[in-house]
């Protein structure tokens, strides 16, 4: 009888302890697992001259490695720092309120570089193909009006921030503008190409001419990368 007792003791802290919100659970073992800076595909004066050199070595050296750092201190001592950075944008509602605006802001920054940097290529360019292609035609009518309505978000956005196509939760195609480092993960949408209108992206070479630089952005684009983006998104 006592050994019964013991035994339904056991499993209730068992299944309260598995219903207890990881994210709000603080964490005391020491992680071993942290985020890093992705390497970039390319070399830093690879997508020259419409980025140059030195605004990538800084971008990805300097910026993205401090959204790094900065998202690690933050993740410091919580389980929230085992989930990939995409479920911790997806979840970042249900972060502790303490550590939460600098988890946005720093886990936005890494996830948002991180699709940034596949997002470009030295053999980009062109036009979408394939499916994505008709994926484009078939939610925004066509090429031309994607173009004309990502560069106007890109360029309107006020202040810092980022220019969107995402797959929202329907499976379908959408673009608009974020501020700061504001991820579509966090509305649960899957962002699949983004352009970072931040003052460090463009201002060694375009200084206040970010309309010159977003347009200079759709010789680079990878849109092979973008379309896997899109496929994986969708199955
Ligand atoms: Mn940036």
């Amino acid at each position: 009888m006592k050994r019964r007792n013991f035994l339904r003791r056991s499993l209730i802290t068992v299944a309260s302890l598995s219903i207890a919100n990881k994210l709000f659970a603080d964490h005391h073992e020491k992680h071993d697992q942290s985020h890093s800076l992705p390497k970039l595909p390319y070399g830093y004066d690879a997508l020259e001259p419409h980025i140059d050199a030195r605004t990538m070595e800084i971008h990805h050296s300097k910026h993205h490695q401090g959204y790094v750092n900065k998202l690690n201190k933050a993740l410091d001592g919580l389980d929230a720092a085992e989930l990939s950075i995409e479920d911790l944008m997806r979840q970042v509602h249900e972060v502790k309120k303490d550590r939460r605006r600098a988890i946005i802001n720093s886990g936005g920054g890494h996830v948002n570089h991180s699709l940034f940097w596949q997002n470009m290529s030295p053999k980009g360019g062109g036009t979408p193909k394939g499916d994505l292609a008709k994926a484009i035609e078939r939610d925004l009518a066509s090429y031309e009006n994607f173009r004309e309505k990502f560069d106007r978000a890109a360029t309107k956005r006020f202040g810092s921030g980022w220019g969107w196509l995402v797959v929202n939760g329907e499976g379908k195609l959408e673009i608009y503008s974020t501020a700061n480092q504001n991820s579509p993960y966090m509305e649960g949408h899957t962002p699949i190409l983004g352009i970072d209108v931040w003052e460090h992206a463009y201002y060694l070479k375009y200084q206040n001419r970010r309309s010159e630089y977003v347009k200079n952005f759709h010789n680079v684009i990878n849109w092979a990368r973008v379309t896997e983006l899109y496929l994986e998104a969708v199955k």
